[in-house]
Formats: structure tokens, sequence, C-alpha cells
């Protein structure tokens, strides 16, 4: 596996401390991962919030679960934590009254839904409801403070969890700036966020945390190496994932995408390009 990333040492090379667990709307332990590749489970599609759809398990990572919405594209996975009060076991809309809905860019008409609904779950393996773990409460207040570190999801890379630091503070909002990586990937979120996780988490949780980078960072560490960290993201998936020749050249495809572009960085490239992407 991948050499554990060295907290203690980091901190004392930075002289910052970190967020201390109580920041943090997590568990002070994650609860066990019991979702495997294939189940299906009902979720709140991101792109279109107020729709439940049916999703599938792609991959296991921790406690964290890559998703794809059935009758969608394999373009638009997510990620989600098993404590996530935005997954539910198959069922649970129907229950309560509601319908499920095709995902935003549902690949057939409309009217074809219910018969689709039929099928996709015909013969599919369910998660058990002890996959579903309660969502932990959020703190009452906002309590970061700018320069304590973190881990944080990069959003736009969200198989990553990256060494992070508290940027800003305003209000109910944090902003998390990715250590050596300029800027391009740094966001505003709210304290409660389930993107951020107190230094330690990735270790504790059978997560990989991507170091720092070089690029903007007084840290003198090395940039994380592309093909490395391709290689450490495909082994945990290859773990985790049965993958179908088909799967396993779009996972591929993303994680080249996400792990493996390979830039010179001594190029000018004018005013409407950003370097460090
Ligand atoms: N495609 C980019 C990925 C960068 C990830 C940055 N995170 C870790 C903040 C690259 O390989 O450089």
């Amino acid at each position: 596996g991948s050499p554990v990333f060295d907290w203690d040492n980091y901190l004392k090379e930075t002289s910052s401390s970190a967020a201390p667990t109580y920041c943090f709307k997590q568990h002070e332990v994650s609860p066990e991962n019991e979702f495997k590749p294939s189940m299906k489970l009902e979720a709140v599609d991101p792109r279109n919030i107020t729709s439940m759809c049916i999703a599938t398990v792609i991959g296991v990572v921790g406690p964290r679960i890559r998703l794809r919405l059935d009758g969608g594209d394999n373009k638009n996975d997510f990620w989600r934590l098993v404590d996530s009060s935005e997954l539910k076991p198959i069922g649970y809309t129907e229950k309560k009254g509601g319908m499920l809905q095709p995902p935003l860019g549902f690949r057939m008409n409309g009217s074809l839904f219910p018969m689709f609904l039929l099928k996709t779950l015909n013969g599919a393996l369910y998660s058990p409801d002890t996959a579903f773990k309660s969502e932990p409460d959020a703190p009452t207040d906002n309590l970061f403070k700018v320069g304590q570190k973190i881990e944080a999801v990069d959003k736009k890379n969200p198989h990553l969890i990256c060494v992070a630091t508290i940027g800003d503070v305003n209000k109910n909002n944090i902003f998390v700036t990715f250590d050596g990586w300029r800027g391009a990937f740094d966001y505003w979120c709210s304290y409660d966020s389930r993107d951020i996780f107190p230094v330690g988490w990735c270790v504790k949780s059978g997560h990989p945390l991507q170091p720092p980078g070089h690029k903007g960072s007084r840290y003198s560490g090395s940039r994380p190496n592309s093909a490395q960290s391709s290689a450490n993201v495909k082994q945990h998936f290859n773990d985790s994932i049965n993958l179908t020749p088909d799967s396993a050249s779009d996972l591929e495809a993303g994680i080249q995408e996400s792990c493996s572009v390979f830039i010179n960085h001594e190029c000018k490239c004018g005013p409407f390009m950003d370097s460090s992407k």
C-alpha cells in the first residue's frame, strides 16, 4: 500500500495545528461500510436534489461509496459517506408516499420510466437496511479558525481526500484550500459539510489521503507523483469492484483524467487558462 502521510511531522514543519474534531459533522469513529459493488439503493440526485432515484454502488473505499444513478450516464458518478442522510434503502420513498424519479439526463423517453424501474429492480441486489448508518449531528456553531489543517474532498476529483487548510472563515462558511495546489481546487462550504474531516480521519477510516502538492506552498515536500497516486487509487478500486470490461475502461479514463495529466509547468498560458489544472 501507499505510505501513511506523516501529519505530526507536517504540522511541525508548517507550525500549524489541526482543527479539533468537535468542529466537524463526522462521527468520532467511522461507521462500517457494509455496501458492496452492484448493490442498489435510493439516493438524492445530486444534480436535482428534490428527486429520489435508484442508484447502484460502483465502488467502495473506506466509509465512502461511489454511486451511479440507474438510467443516467456513467459520467456523473458521485461519492457519499455510508452515514449520509441522502441514501435510503429501496422502498423508502414509496413507503413515505413519494415517487421515485428518473435521474437528470434520463437516457430514455420519460414515459418509459415506470417500465425502466421495474426492469432495473427486477432481480437486483438490494443494499441491506443495516448498511445505512445514522448521520452525525452537526456542531451548533462554526468553530473553525483560519490556518487550521483538515482533510478535505477535492470536489473536482471527488474520489480524492487531500491535505487542506482553513483559508478563511465567514459566518457559517469556511474556505477550504489545498496545500500545495495554488487555488484552482479551493472552495467555500458550510462548516457542517460532509466533505471535510479532521486530521487523521483517512488513516483511521481506511481511506487513502493525498499529500500536499508543491505549487505555491511553503512546504518543501514533493508533489504527489501522478502515476503513483493513480496506481494507489486503482489498487483501492480493484480491491472493491468487480470490473466489467466496460466499467474498467471508464474507471481507467476517470482516473487518468484526475491523476495523470502531465503538464509543462514552465509554459505561460495567457489569462484565460489556469496553469495549475
Ligand atoms: N489532474 C490533476 C489532479 C489534481 C488534484 C488536486 N487535488 C489533489 C487538490 C493532476 O493530476 O495534476
